[in-house]
C-alpha cells in the first residue's frame, strides 16, 4: 500500500476541471486520505521544484504554479505512485496519449494540469510538505472490499 502527493495545478482549477480529475482518481480505485485547496507561495514552489530551480524554464514555472489556487491531495492504493504517474501521462500534453489526463485535457508542456510524486521517497517528502499528520485521515472505505483482494491491502 502506497501514498502519493497529487496537485491539481492552477490551470486545472481555473478551467474548473477539479471535479473531473478527482473523479478519475476515485473511479480508478484510489482512496483519498487528504484533500485541501491552497495557494503555492514562491518559497513553496522553490521547495517543491528544487530539482528545477536552476533550469531556464523555472521562472515561468514559478509564475504559473503561484498564479492561482491548487488542490492538494494524498491518494492511497497499491502502487499509488506509479498508478498516478501512468494516469497523468508524460509531461507534455502535446505528446501525452489519449486516455491519460495530460493527453485528454491539455496540449502544454507547462500547463499540464496535475502533479504526481515520481517515487515513494519523493511522495513521503511531498506529503510532509503539504499536509500535517492530522490532516491525513485513517478510515475504512466499505468499497475497498470490491477494489482489490485482501492480500493487496485495503
Ligand atoms: P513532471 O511533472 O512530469 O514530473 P518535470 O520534468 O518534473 O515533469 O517538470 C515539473 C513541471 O515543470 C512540469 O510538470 C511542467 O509543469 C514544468 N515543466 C517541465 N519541463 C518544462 C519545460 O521545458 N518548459 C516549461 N515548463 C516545464
Ligand atoms: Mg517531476
Amino acid at each position: 500500500m502506497q501514498r502519493t502527493l497529487i496537485l491539481f495545478k492552477p490551470d486545472a482549477v481555473q478551467r474548473r476541471l477539479t471535479g473531473q480529475l478527482l473523479s478519475r482518481l476515485e473511479t480508478k480505485g484510489l482512496k483519498i486520505v487528504g484533500l485541501k485547496m491552497l495557494r503555492v507561495t514562491p518559497e513553496l514552489s522553490r521547495q517543491h521544484y528544487a530539482e528545477h530551480v536552476s533550469k531556464p524554464f523555472y521562472p515561468l514555472l514559478e509564475e504559473f504554479i503561484t498564479a492561482g489556487p491548487v488542490v492538494a491531495l494524498v491518494a492511497e492504493g497499491p502502487k499509488a505512485v506509479s498508478v498516478v504517474r501512468t494516469m497523468m501521462g508524460p509531461t507534455n500534453g502535446a505528446d501525452a496519449p489519449p486516455g491519460t489526463i495530460r493527453g485528454d485535457f491539455g496540449v502544454s508542456r507547462q500547463m499540464n494540469l496535475m502533479h504526481g510524486s515520481d517515487s515513494p521517497e519523493a511522495a513521503a517528502k511531498e506529503i510532509a510538505v503539504y499536509f500535517k499528520p492530522e490532516e491525513l485521515l485513517e478510515y475504512t472505505s466499505s468499497l475497498s472490499a470490491w477494489v482489490c483482494a485482501s492480500d493487496e491491502g485495503k
